[in-house]
């Protein structure tokens, strides 16, 4: 089994024990339930930069990225240094973050946050919300299209923007649809970990002009950040090269 197909796994048994202990209806009750859209899509088409700096304290790929930073300084460096928005992983086990993370990205800053999670079933999309995600993350590689269509047309539904991850032809094939504002090329092959930014400017004219394009992992150069907008790419998801330093919002100043 395939490191993806482990996570999935694992993460179906954890969302079914969140769904027994907190009701919808309590999600739903969450004072950040109510807010109006903040539109990560927007944001990075009306920006020079398009960068979305990530909070990652650990992967599967990585192991130890930085476990010392208090991700409320992270995020008030990343809106102090001007990035488009920011990615909080809530996955517990295979990158060390949680909802609370987010939450607390979210009481720290204005703007756009995504929830990078593994996304399965509309409860998460809940929980998003919830816990003041702005932008979610559907993975082509985990999902059929319709779930993607399910779950992108439910996230619209909370005013929710959806960036949709793939990382080769055939996902990409499988998931062209108007429910998504973002599509997103994964540098990195999540199954063997190689990564490549070829993935990314392979893609790129498959990819049709209606969607903001963004290129996720692997970025560690503004050289590299030129070489993709000249391949379309409006948007650049980075983690590590922030991540590990001892203060990402620094060195996420252009
Ligand atoms: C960031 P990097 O190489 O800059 O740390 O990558 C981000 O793209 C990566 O964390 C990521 C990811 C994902 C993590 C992209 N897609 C899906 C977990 C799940």
């Amino acid at each position: 089994m395939n490191i993806l197909d482990k996570i999935v796994l694992d993460k179906r048994k954890e969302v079914a024990l969140r769904k027994a202990l907190i009701p919808v209806s309590q999600l739903e009750q969450s004072v950040l339930f109510a807010r109006p859209e903040n539109s990560l899509a927007t944001a990075l088409r009306n920006s020079a930069s398009g960068i979305i700096a990530e909070h990652k304290r650990r992967s599967p790929s990585k192991s130890e990225i930085n476990q010392s930073l208090n991700v409320q300084d992270v995020a008030t460096g990343y809106e102090a240094a001007g990035v488009c928005g920011m990615s909080v992983l809530t996955d517990a086990k295979y990158f060390g973050g949680s909802l609370d993370d987010l939450l607390i990205a979210r009481a720290a800053t204005k703007f756009p946050l995504l929830r990078k999670e593994f996304i399965i079933d509309e409860y998460q999309l809940l929980e998003a919300k919830a816990y003041g995600a702005d932008v979610i993350l559907l993975i082509a590689a985990i999902l059929s299209k319709e779930e993607i269509k399910n779950l992108s047309e439910f996230a619209k539904s909370l005013k929710l923007n959806v960036l949709l991850e793939v990382h080769n032809e055939e996902e990409l094939q499988k998931s062209i649809m108007p429910s998504l504002d973002m599509l997103g090329v994964n540098n990195r092959n999540l199954k063997t970990f190689d990564v490549s930014l070829e993935t990314s400017k392979a893609l790129s004219a498959l990819i049709p002009d209606d969607f903001v394009k963004v290129s996720e992992s692997g970025i560690s150069s503004i050289a590299a950040i030129q070489d993709l907008k000249d391949y379309g790419y409006q948007g650049f998801l980075i983690g590590e090269n922030f991540m590990k330093t001892d203060t990402p919002g620094a060195h996420a100043k252009k």
